[in-house]
């Protein structure tokens, strides 16, 4: 899955692909990179981004699908936690709606997923965007993460989702300490596969690989950390990576499956 994001303030690639044509012109990128699915955000989770009103978000991520729907039949996603952002987007040709509140942000979010029929993505965090880095606790953070993941994909369906167009994803970086949370949730991954449903994981360009690497270098330092969390995700059975570097990752993904497959 590839990255796309139309915000001015995005923690990866903020401002980047920010006007129309810049957007567009990076999503024919991630697809010629080899992205089998693009992931199109309107709205940054980073803590203390700007809140976007709901018609400023559409009106970022309606004209990119259906430009992007008007020349290619990949898959995508939109990257958002408003039902009526979810519903636009997928008249403009959207699939997947991936919610990082896990369709917990309004009161209309599970049953706007079960009408529109569409995928969806229920990622876990802990707390609010805004806060969320504030003070994340757990006892057992694998457990703790299955355990919601688990509830809410039971929610969705009991709302009228149909089980097999849930996705889970341990949400990585969302209410987790950089390095007592995110690592041993992705050493423990297998727990969140092992729930039955196809799991997204996003590791690209995140903080903990800066913590881990010693320094605070910037996001665009990160490309080596990125490769082995999705090599990493990959070895755990994870269906998707959620990555900005498509070309370096696909390249990697493919050496990894390759030697997997001589032995
Ligand atoms: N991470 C980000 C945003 N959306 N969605 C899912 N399902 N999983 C993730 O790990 C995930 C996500 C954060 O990354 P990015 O889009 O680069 O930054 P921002 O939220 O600042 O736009």
């Amino acid at each position: 899955m590839g990255v796309l994001n139309v915000t001015p303030d995005s923690f990866s690639d903020g401002g980047r692909h920010f006007g129309p044509e810049a957007a567009l012109a990076q999503a024919r990128r991630l697809i010629a990179e080899g992205a089998d699915l693009i992931d199109i955000g309107g709205e940054s989770t980073r803590p203390g981004a700007t809140p976007v009103p709901e018609d400023e978000e559409i009106a970022r991520v309606v004209p990119l699908i259906a430009a992007i729907r008007a020349e290619s039949a990949i898959p995508i996603s939109v990257d958002t936690m408003k039902p009526s952002v979810a519903r636009a987007a997928v008249a403009a040709g959207a699939s997947l709606w991936n919610d990082v509140t896990a369709l917990r942000h309004s009161p209309d979010s599970l049953a706007t997923a079960a009408e529109l029929g569409c995928e969806v993505v229920l990622m876990h965090m802990q707390g609010e965007p805004g806060t969320m880095q504030a003070e994340p606790r757990y006892d057992d953070v694998v457990a703790e993460v299955a355990a919601f993941l688990a509830d809410r994909a039971e929610a969705a369906v009991a709302a009228g989702v149909a089980r097999e167009k849930i996705w889970l994803d341990p949400g990585i970086g969302f209410g987790k300490h950089m390095i007592r949370h995110n690592l041993p949730l992705l050493a423990g991954l297998q727990a969140i596969v092992a729930l039955g449903f196809p799991v997204l994981l996003g590791v690209s360009r995140k903080s903990f690989i800066g913590a881990v690497d010693g320094g605070k270098r910037g996001a665009d330092a990160r490309l080596g950390g990125s490769i082995a969390g999705a090599l990493w995700g990959a070895r755990a059975g994870v269906a998707a990576v959620r990555v900005h570097d498509v070309r370096e990752t696909v390249q990697a993904l493919r050496v990894w499956a390759a030697i997997a497959a001589a032995g």
